[in-house]
């Protein structure tokens, strides 16, 4: 998984930590030094000849005391210190193979940008540490720009669905057209189902050919109620349809299917806001597939724009998949990656973590 963006960041660690050359630059820096003062003149210590009195111990004793706290000042001088940080010609061509790098891997362009800006200013000026490599100094402030990227906060939806308590919770799929929303759902019907939480299936996807038919398969498998309509009726009727009876029947969550679209299709952008705006879901949730890369990134900001999502779900993260639209999704929505769909069975999904995703591309 990801291992187009591991090979070609390693690729590029290789020539960057080669290439990049270190300048020295002495400098004169003033610092404050402590300075003991001479110590107090003590009263010479004769041993008294005869057997001392408590007054003298104690006496004794302060004089002790005195001596251990000797008495400091602090002056300034001059001192000679040598610094080696990455030189800015060296980093200039260092991050412009890093730009191709991220370019090359789905990255989209603004959020590479950023990236690199991010690392530039993270190296520029900063010196190396005592024994640090220039390539080492690289990784770790790439690596800190990607998970400054991928910091955007976390979604626990089995929390956020037992924190709602009353009422069932909606959870809506949204998404282009193939990215695999369906099938998610059904990932999601048996997560859920594994966690004791009860789930009904809406048929919201009535624009398709056998849509409707899809997801009935699904729900049939994992032995899940559904709710659905003829095809053309109404989806944010079907939705709300399927929320009464989940109400009614006592039912936790509502898995509610929509059909793939694009956000160039103003038709039905305008029913998918019908359907939020008449239902109003705890959670949206974008599904993107991670194989059409970078314009998955650019599906999750229109959609995010259009609707509002939550949380986003990475589809096909088991195929040959290049990893740079984890990184684009997270900048562009300002919004989590939940889970990555790793195959075409329902147990295919895995929590999504960011630290793990970052240690994988950089291992
Ligand atoms: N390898 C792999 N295939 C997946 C994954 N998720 C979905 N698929 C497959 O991708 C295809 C499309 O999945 P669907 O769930 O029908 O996608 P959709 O978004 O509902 O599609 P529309 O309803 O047409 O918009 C199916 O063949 C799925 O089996 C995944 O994580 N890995
Ligand atoms: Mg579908």
């Amino acid at each position: 998984m990801f291992g187009n963006l591991k090979k070609k960041l390693k690729g590029f660690f290789d020539k960057a930590g080669k290439e990049a050359e270190t300048e020295e630059v002495e400098e004169e820096v003033l610092v404050e030094v402590e300075e003991e003062l001479e110590a107090p003149k003590l009263p010479s210590k004769k041993k008294p000849k005869t057997t001392k009195k408590t007054e003298e111990l104690e006496e004794e004793k302060k004089i002790e005391d005195s001596k251990a706290e000797k008495p400091k000042k602090k002056r300034s001088i001059f001192k000679k210190i040598t610094r080696r940080h990455i030189s800015e010609k060296s980093l200039d061509s260092i991050l412009w193979e890093l730009e191709l790098a991220l370019l090359e891997n789905d990255v989209a362009k603004e959020v590479t940008e950023s990236i690199t800006e991010d690392t530039r200013e993270r190296l520029l000026d900063a010196d190396l540490k005592k024994g640090e490599t220039a390539e080492k100094a690289i990784t770790s402030a790439l690596k800190a720009a990607i998970e400054n990227t991928l910091d955007v906060g976390d979604l626990d939806i089995i929390e956020k669905i037992r924190e709602k308590g009353e009422g069932p919770t909606l959870i809506l799929f949204v998404g282009f057209n193939g990215s695999g929303k369906t099938m998610t759902i059904g990932k999601f019907a048996q997560v859920l189902q594994n966690e004791g939480i009860s789930v009904l299936m809406a048929a919201g996807d009535t624009f398709r050919a056998a849509a409707i038919e899809q997801l009935d398969v699904h729900a049939k498998a994992l032995k899940v109620p559904i709710v659905k309509q003829q095809r053309g009726s109404d989806a944010a009727a079907v939705i709300y349809d399927a929320l009464e009876h989940a109400k009614a029947k006592g039912i936790d969550v509502v898995l509610g299917d929509t059909a793939g679209r694009s956000h160039a299709d103003l038709n039905l952008m305008d029913e998918l806001k019908k359907v939020v705006r008449v239902n109003n879901p705890d959670i949206t949730i974008f599904v993107g597939d991670s194989l059409t890369g970078n314009d998955a990134a650019e599906q999750a900001k229109s959609f995010n724009e259009a609707v509002g999502i939550d949380a986003s779900v990475l589809t096909k993260a088991d195929c040959d998949v290049k990893g740079g639209a984890c990184i684009s999704i997270s900048y562009m929505t300002e919004k989590p990656i939940i889970y990555l769909g790793t195959g075409q069975g329902y147990g295919d999904i895995e929590e999504f973590n960011p630290d793990w995703f970052v240690e994988k591309v950089f291992e």
